[in-house]
């Protein structure tokens, strides 16, 4: 175990970008790619990189968060590696609610300082990649930098939603700025590879993965009103300390808002995803779960992933995640779908029960057609639904549903009756 580095994962503020999904759970508990949670991400490249202490900084404390890591990250009861939750807190010194990054970090400051470490690294808890940290913190220490700051090149249209920075040759960082607006943007290119200016990606990215020397880090929080990375630490830092950008060109995407994370789910179902959950090297880790392997019956299977636990007995499915445990019904045709699966089993017994009541149990029903849709965790959905989301539906939000940007979010353990046209 790296014993240099202590880990701190934000794992978002109040999640309204990703509601509903982040309606009664918190944001790093959100279900990815089937049978992972958004966490499962920073905490596997932690592991993956030997970085095995980790804080993560949560704005509320779900019960599934709490499950899933409890149940997820267990070291040997001799080592010193762990996982720790830390939810906003009240004490007699501040108020609660994080403000904001650099906040959240600072208010629990007192629960990491006391661990042995040289450098804290910080991530987000938002992102879909596979990256090596030592390769980072090697050139962090080789270039005896107080921070780092790991950097993509993106192109002018999301350059606006990131923090730019520019670099000297040897990447030390000259300037930066968040989230600049389009105007300013011409004032902020930096010399790229030849691949990524074929790309047009012209702009240095702040990926939001941090690595500060530990007293830095302390000296800049404490005693100090600063809230955000972003906005304020980093601008106030590179004029004063060694600030080095570590350049990444590999797979890299935030999944922020509904429209990211229904994107980069879908993506993993492509011949050869940008994001590879078979890298030998780089495993994503999440709760390993005894179930049943998945049966399947009558079904066209086109780029599609099926989790473990499902019984599938529709006739085509395409572009779609099939979560754990997910029940689909004869006749029903899925296309560019990401269905979340469900917490339990339901026995024939509690499914003829549903049946005799006429309501739908967990799962989808026969002969539906859903397409363009996200069906969160333990959804019921009945028969001959047909849900069409796409670009015609604007933004909108019921007790069963929500629209955002065309994608329908069907709401965890909402009851969508049979014949329900959306
Ligand atoms: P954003 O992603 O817009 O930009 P922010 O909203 O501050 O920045 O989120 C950073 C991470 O912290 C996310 O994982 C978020 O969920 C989490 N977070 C936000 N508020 C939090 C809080 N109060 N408590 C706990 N966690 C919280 C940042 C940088 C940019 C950079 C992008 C890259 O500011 O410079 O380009 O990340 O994605
Ligand atoms: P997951 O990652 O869904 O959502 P898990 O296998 O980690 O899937 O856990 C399923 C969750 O559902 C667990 O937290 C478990 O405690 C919970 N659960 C199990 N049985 C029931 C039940 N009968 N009713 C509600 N929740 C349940």
């Amino acid at each position: 175990m790296n014993k240099k580095v202590v880990a701190i994962i934000l794992g978002g503020g109040q999640g309204t970008r990703l509601y509903p999904l982040t309606a009664e759970r918190s944001k790093p508990a959100v279900p990815i790619a089937g049978k992972y949670r958004l966490v499962d991400i920073p905490i596997s490249n932690c592991i993956n990189s030997n970085i095995k202490r980790m804080f993560v900084l949560t704005q509320f404390n779900s019960a599934s968060l709490n499950k899933h890591i409890k149940h997820t990250y267990q070291f040997s009861y001799f080592s010193e590696a762990f996982v720790d939750i830390l939810a906003a807190e009240q004490t007699p010194h501040n108020k609660g609610w994080f403000q904001g990054t650099a906040d959240a970090v600072r208010q629990s400051l007192h629960h990491f300082k006391g661990y042995e470490s040289e450098y804290i690294m910080i991530l987000s808890g938002d992102q879909l990649y596979q990256m090596d940290f030592n390769a980072m913190l090697e050139a962090h220490i080789e270039a005896d930098a107080k921070i780092s700051i790991a950097s993509l090149p993106v192109n002018a249209k999301d350059a606006t939603s990131f923090g730019i920075l520019k670099t000297a040759e040897d990447n030390t960082i000259t300037s930066f700025i968040e989230k600049p607006s389009a105007d300013l943007l011409p004032d902020w290119e930096s010399p790229v590879s030849d691949a990524m200016a074929a790309q047009g990606k012209h702009y240095l990215a702040s990926m939001g993965i941090y690595i500060f020397n530990k007293d830095l880090l302390i000296e800049l929080l404490e005693g100090t009103d600063t809230n955000d990375f972003g906005k304020e630490i980093i601008p106030q830092s590179i004029e004063n300390h060694k600030v080095l950008s570590y350049a990444y060109e590999g797979y890299w995407t935030d999944i922020g808002n509904i429209d990211s994370f229904f994107e980069a789910n879908i993506d993993l179902t492509s011949d050869l995803p940008k994001f590879n959950l078979f890298n030998k090297g780089q495993n994503i880790l999440t709760r390993p779960r005894v179930l049943p392997p998945t049966k399947i019956s009558g079904t066209t299977l086109e780029k599609s992933i099926v989790a473990e636990g499902s019984i599938v007995h529709g006739s085509r499915i395409e572009n779609s995640i099939i979560g754990i445990r997910s029940r689909i019904g004869k006749g029903t045709v899925l296309e560019s779908c990401y269905v979340m699966g469900s917490n339990r089993f339901l026995d024939l017994e509690e499914i003829n029960q549903a049946r005799a009541k006429g309501v739908p149990h967990v799962g989808i029903g026969d002969r539906c057609f859903l397409t363009n849709c996200i069906v969160d965790k333990n959804a019921k959905i009945g028969d001959d639904v047909r849900i069409t989301g796409g670009k015609h539906l604007e933004d909108i939000e019921t007790d069963t549903y929500v629209v955002r940007d065309g994608i329908v979010v069907i709401r965890n353990g909402a009851t969508i009756p049979s014949g329900t046209i959306i």
